[in-house]
């Protein structure tokens, strides 16, 4: 069985994380989705939020979970026993980063590797730090992140 991770601060979801689950899905037996519990970092959603968020886009696809995490990436895709980190790469900019933290991983623990998916050219531009700052100012955030999303994001910013 061919068991990948995909994590993400998913703060909040967007259009580009739904499209990265679907094309993974497709490409593994089991998808793990899995939320970074970061202290350190102050989210706009709590962690029961993002997961739920997550459940209620993607949780129809037959073969994903929605998970947690605390800790390093590396050793929860080993706990969960994935075999492949998934992750996105938008633009040059994620590509020097992502290709850090993949050599890293592999050294820390080389039967897990790293796969990138390339965006699909409409969602290449967004992230979910653009949503907050255009949901901050009242602004329309529909081409962004699902219809479901949209009233939980503007009432943070009530
Ligand atoms: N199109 C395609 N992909 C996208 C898009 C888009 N429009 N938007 C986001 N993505 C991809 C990102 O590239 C990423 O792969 C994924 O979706 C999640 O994105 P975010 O922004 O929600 O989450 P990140 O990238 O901030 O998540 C970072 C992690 C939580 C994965 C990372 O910090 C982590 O693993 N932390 C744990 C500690 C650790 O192991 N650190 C590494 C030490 S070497």
């Amino acid at each position: 069985m061919r068991r990948a991770i995909y994590p993400g601060s998913f703060d909040p979801v967007t259009f580009g994380h739904v499209d990265m689950i679907e094309r993974s899905a497709k490409i593994v037996d089991e998808l793990v989705v899995a939320v970074l519990i970061n202290n350190a970092k102050k989210p706009l959603f709590s962690i029961k939020e993002r997961v739920s968020m997550l459940e209620e886009i993607a949780g129809h696809i037959p073969n994903i979970r929605i998970t947690s995490f605390h800790g390093l990436l590396i050793d929860y895709a080993r706990e969960v026993n994935a075999s492949i980190i998934i992750r996105g790469l938008r633009a040059v900019t994620d590509f020097e980063y992502e290709l850090q933290i993949a050599q890293t991983n592999r050294i820390v623990n080389s039967e897990i590797d790293t796969l990138f998916l390339t965006t699909s050219l409409e969602y290449a531009y967004l992230s979910s730090t653009i949503v907050k700052e255009v949901a901050s100012y009242g602004g329309d955030i529909s081409h962004f992140v699902p219809e479901q999303l949209i009233e939980r994001i503007y009432a943070k910013y009530s």
